[in-house]
């Protein structure tokens, strides 16, 4: 499981403002001298339709290049491996019901996940409180979601979806050994 540390995306984010402010600057700047529209037009026109180009290839390489991985369940088990347990969760307004709450470590086990009345979500925190894995529950549908976790410890899902009034305390726990 690869975390990304929330404060390099501070500081990710507070270059990315930083250079958007000075790429504002430099246009408030270079715009106090009155040019004629043909002037700017002219040579931003044909860069523009390249850029448009190089935009759809792009686009379409991409589009293409992810239909492999469709449908994305068997991409899990191949990366994941088949699981070697499979626990059924049922969620409801406003509770989870599983049916282990002993979780063997390093196997990987799936949970498979559907709802008795409303969509909710069903997300995965491992013991600091982190998300690891989080899948949709919905009514009529049974997301499979495959984890192996590597690590023993109290772990808790919460609800991620908006469900009713007690949606804020929608939780359950289960332990990893
Ligand atoms: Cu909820």
């Amino acid at each position: 499981m690869i975390f990304i540390d929330p404060r390099y995306v501070f500081v990710l984010l507070l270059v990315m403002g930083g250079s958007y402010t000075l790429l504002w600057a430099w246009v408030m700047r270079s715009s106090r001298e009155k040019v004629g529209y043909d002037d700017i037009t002219e040579g931003l026109e044909l860069l523009r339709r390249r850029l448009y180009s190089v935009i759809v290839l792009a686009a379409v390489v991409v589009f293409l290049g992810t239909q492999v991985a469709l449908p994305y369940q068997p991409v899990r088990d191949i990366t994941v491996g088949e699981p070697v347990l499979v626990i059924n969760a049922t969620t409801s307004q406003f509770a989870f019901t599983l049916s282990n709450t002993t979780i063997p470590a390093n196997v990987p086990v799936e949970f498979a996940v559907t709802s008795i009345d409303v969509n909710h979500g069903f997300g995965i925190f491992d013991p600091d409180g982190r998300i690891i894995a989080q899948t949709q529950s919905m009514p009529g549908y049974t997301n499979r979601l495959i984890v192996n976790f590597t690590r023993p410890g109290p772990y808790r899902i919460h609800c991620l979806e908006y469900c009713g009034v007690d949606h804020w305390g929608m939780e359950a726990a289960f332990n990893v050994e």
